[in-house]
């Protein structure tokens, strides 16, 4: 087993990997932006070494100097959590090149399903169903007479590209080759790869994803569904498991769909493969993510796994500890991701200083957070500050739980999309679990704050706050009311000492 992981992340999937490798007996090393000298996972973790300053191209995808930070550390192994340097083939090749470990698929698992056009054809030809398309490298020509036996409307998508980026709907012939060109552009731009291809257009589908598991020795298996139909601009929204569209012969069929998609890759650790579902419950495979996703602890609760435990397990070459027939899904699990942004103008990323986080608790309530009290937001990084999770016997069960939840979750000092999410968990279409991708864009186009009181918990969250704050600045200076403040004060320290005694 390793003794010392490198963990190349920030925020609240640092934190989530720190406390399953403190669990586990292994030390960890944070790397960390100079704007994040007394977060979370620089505090957490065993040793921290400040990587660059906040911008991530100046220090969170700085692979090479994090490679570096890795040896002189004396680490075995990284973990990259999601986003940044998860899914970049050069990094995964560089840490194994440096002789650690990447607790991620190989490299050429990575590769193989970045390209969206080579994904196409592997699934193709392992009986993984795709949505009916043009893998175009031909002429116009070639592109006009595929997407006229497709019928419009048709996709339009970028090889290099995913997630929703660089993708535009063409509804008749008239438009395409222009849309073809400015796909080209964009592509070349965003991702130095002009490739496109094409799809057919699924109207308002829904987003089912299957995580699966692989070790070294061979196994792979599924650990079910998350559906993720609720999402704004392709950033999910709310995630649930199982999902209310699947039944279990659909659900058996997606899974035995998804084992195959990681086995054409020779995939192994952690992996999603994103499905979407037609009207008619046809399902396609849309892409798979080969990291851990943001979402996973919905799977973790209702399967009663804990993922970053068997990708660390997994990665150290220990075959899985279950087969298929063991996992079942027991309850329901749901996500709502609270972001750091204005859902009443236009979702406006907000920044600031959080005076005051409380976080509901109760049986069968988790909160992942990256962000806690006297923490600042900046708009270098990511606005989703926490994750908050339930579960319950059955859906209903769970929906509750999450009301209770949400109105139980205080930010102060940095507006959240708590009250967005409080809507959107009380509205009658997502209680029947009838969402489509277009739920968002449908029901609430032009939400605005609801006019009601401010809640007695709130109101006395921020007298305590303020209490607080003036307390701590008289304690500061020996007594006296306010001023400058006292240097040796713990309540002055900017190195996280505070912060490491709330934790
Ligand atoms: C589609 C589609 C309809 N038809 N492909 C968006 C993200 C990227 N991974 C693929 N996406 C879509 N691909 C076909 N052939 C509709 C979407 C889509 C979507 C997919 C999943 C979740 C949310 C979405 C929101 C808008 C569009």
């Amino acid at each position: 087993m390793f003794s010392k992981i490198l963990v190349a992340n920030r925020g609240e999937i640092a934190v989530r990997v720190i406390r399953t490798c403190q669990e586990l007996g292994i030390r960890t090393v944070a790397v960390y932006s100079e704007a994040d000298a007394t977060a979370l996972h620089t505090v957490l973790a065993d040793e921290a070494v400040l990587i660059g300053p906040p911008p991530p191209t100046e220090s969170y995808l700085r692979g090479d100097r994090i490679v570096e930070v890795a040896l002189e550390t004396r680490c075995d192994a990284v973990h990259p959590g999601y986003g940044f340097l998860s899914e970049n083939t050069d990094f995964a090749e560089a840490v194994e090149a440096a002789g650690l470990v990447f607790i991620g698929p190989p490299p050429a698992a990575i590769r193989a399903m970045g390209d969206k056009v080579t994904a196409r054809a592997l699934m193709a030809e392992a009986g993984v169903p795709v949505v009916p398309g043009y893998e175009g490298e031909g002429s116009l020509d070639d592109f006009l007479a595929a997407a006229r036996d497709l019928g419009y409307p048709v996709l339009v998508k970028a090889a290099a590209g995913g997630g929703g980026k660089g993708m535009r709907v063409v509804e008749r012939e008239a438009d395409l080759p222009a849309a073809i060109e400015t796909a080209r552009r964009e592509a070349q731009g965003a991702f130095g790869d002009p490739r496109v291809y094409l799809e057919k257009y699924l109207p308002r589908p829904r987003h089912v994803e299957f995580q699966v598991l692989a070790d070294q020795h061979g196994n792979v298996v599924h650990l079910f569904e998350r559906e993720c139909s609720v999402q704004r601009r392709h950033q999910k929204i709310i995630e649930e498991t199982p999902s209310p569209l699947l039944d279990d012969d659909l659900r058996q069929r997606m899974g035995e769909a998804a084992v195959a998609a990681a086995r054409a890759v020779g995939y192994v650790n952690a992996g999603t493969v994103e499905f979407l579902v037609d009207e008619e419950r046809h399902f396609y495979f849309l892409e798979m993510n080969t990291r851990l996703q943001v979402e996973h602890p919905i799977t973790e609760l209702v399967v009663g796994v804990d993922l970053v435990k068997a990708q660390i397990n997994v990665a150290a070459g220990k075959p899985l500890p279950f087969s298929q027939a063991d996992l079942h899904q027991r309850g329901h699990a749901i996500e709502c991701r609270v972001y750091a942004e204005d859902p009443a103008n236009n979702f406006l990323p907000a920044t600031g200083r959080v005076l005051r986080a409380v976080e509901p608790v109760g049986p069968w309530v988790r909160v992942d957070a990256g962000v806690t009290t006297g923490d600042t937001v900046t708009h270098h990084y990511d606005p989703m500050i926490a994750k908050l999770i339930v579960w319950g016997e059955h859906r209903l069960d769970a929906l509750r739980k999450m009301a209770w939840a949400l109105d139980h979750y205080i930010v102060l000092g940095v507006t959240t999309n708590i009250p967005f999410l409080q809507d959107i968990v009380r509205h009658e279409t997502f209680r029947r679990g009838e969402v489509t991708t277009d739920f968002v864009e449908r029901h609430f186009a032009d939400w605005r704050l609801p006019d009601e009181p401010v809640p007695d918990e709130v109101l006395i969250a921020a007298a305590l706050a303020d209490l607080f704050e003036a307390t701590a600045s008289i304690n500061a200076n020996g007594g006296a009311p306010t001023g400058s403040g006292d240097p040796f004060s713990p309540w002055n320290q900017a190195d996280g000492f505070r912060v490491g005694q709330r934790v």
